[in-house]
């Protein structure tokens, strides 16, 4: 790991990992150890590598998978993997929500019954309600997913490019709960991507190595390869980039404004918060036919943000 000056065996590189998201956790006050935390898994090396770590650290953690129902066999594959992750730990608690059962259609479905609904947007907007809801449901004090350095990064230089405000508002590891929304979490926000790979290999879990079908050619995959090449001139690029932000954030107090101006009331339907008229897109997009307000090209990896109008599609 050249941008810490160090190098380690498989035995040492498994015990380190979990330092460092210790820390994090510490850090940006993500929970503590009385806290249940819900973990979202897709089946990914990421997802499964932090809730192989937070299980090892002791914390409460539970896992949440929901099956989306995409690709030939894509989501039943993921949930298998996820399903065994949990079956080889005692006393994992595994939550699965299938969307076409609850809702009545899988994500490729709904996308072709909303004509102009880019896939990864509406996908983001479900899951982000499924998650919000289960964790409510359960008292979870937390959602956490499994984002990365690498994730976090490529995010922030889309978002910055644009000088998208409202999404840099909320990029941050830890966002507070607000009215129906449970606070969200990013316990891998300083590992990279490689690194989350490797753990999950050392550790021998088996995890999707197929991308979603629905994430190729997604520009995140392009602003990542942009950063890399920076990394090879530059050692050190993400993670100052990245930190840096989150301390002039923190310094400057950077989007005070923009949180106050945020008008979150509750869903009438659902009750979870959202900063539209009336219902919230996720009740929007189920009720209506053409599924309410528009939607851009969305980030194919979701994350925790509240359900609002969205006035650009950078969202994470
Ligand atoms: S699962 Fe969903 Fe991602 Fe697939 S459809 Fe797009 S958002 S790419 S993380
Ligand atoms: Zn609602």
């Amino acid at each position: 790991m050249r941008q810490h000056r160090l190098a380690l065996c498989g035995e040492h590189f498994v015990q380190w990992v979990p330092t460092q998201v210790a820390r994090a956790v510490a850090k940006y006050r993500m929970f503590t150890a009385d806290e249940r935390v819900l973990v979202a898994v897709s089946g990914g090396k990421d997802s499964l590598a932090l809730w192989d770590v937070l299980l090892g650290l002791g914390y409460q953690a539970d896992g949440l998978y929901i099956n989306l129902g995409i690709g030939e066999g894509y989501s039943a594959e993921s949930q298998a993997r996820a399903e065994a992750f949990a079956a080889g730990r005692p006393g994992a608690v595994l939550r699965v929500v299938d969307v076409a059962t609850e809702h009545g259609a899988t994500i490729p479905e709904l996308a072709r019954s909303r004509r102009g609904r880019k896939v990864c947007s509406l996908c983001g907007l479900v899951k982000r309600h499924v998650m919000n809801r289960v964790a409510r449901e359960g008292g979870y004090a937390a959602i956490a997913t499994g984002h990365n350095l690498d994730d976090e990064v490529a995010v922030l230089l889309q978002n910055t490019l644009r000088w998208s405000v409202p999404y840099l508002s909320r990029q941050a590891p830890t966002l507070p709960a607000g009215p129906g929304l449970a606070r969200k979490v990013k316990p891998l926000c300083r590992l990279r991507e490689r690194e989350t790979a490797a753990y999950a290999l050392v550790r021998g879990i088996d995890y999707v190595y197929d991308e979603c079908p629905h994430a190729e050619g997604a520009t995140t995959l392009f602003y990542k390869g942009i950063l890399n090449q920076l990394e090879v001139r530059s050692r050190g690029t993400k993670e100052m980039f990245y930190l840096n932000f989150l301390q002039a954030r923190a310094q400057y107090d950077l989007f005070q404004a923009e949180r106050e101006a945020l008008d979150m009331h509750p869903c009438p339907e659902c009750g979870q918060a959202t900063t539209a008229p009336g219902l919230c897109a996720f009740c929007r997009l189920w009720a209506a036919p053409d599924g309410g307000e528009r939607a851009g090209s969305g980030s194919p990896k979701d994350a925790a943000e509240p359900q609002r109008a969205r006035r650009t599609p950078r969202g994470h």
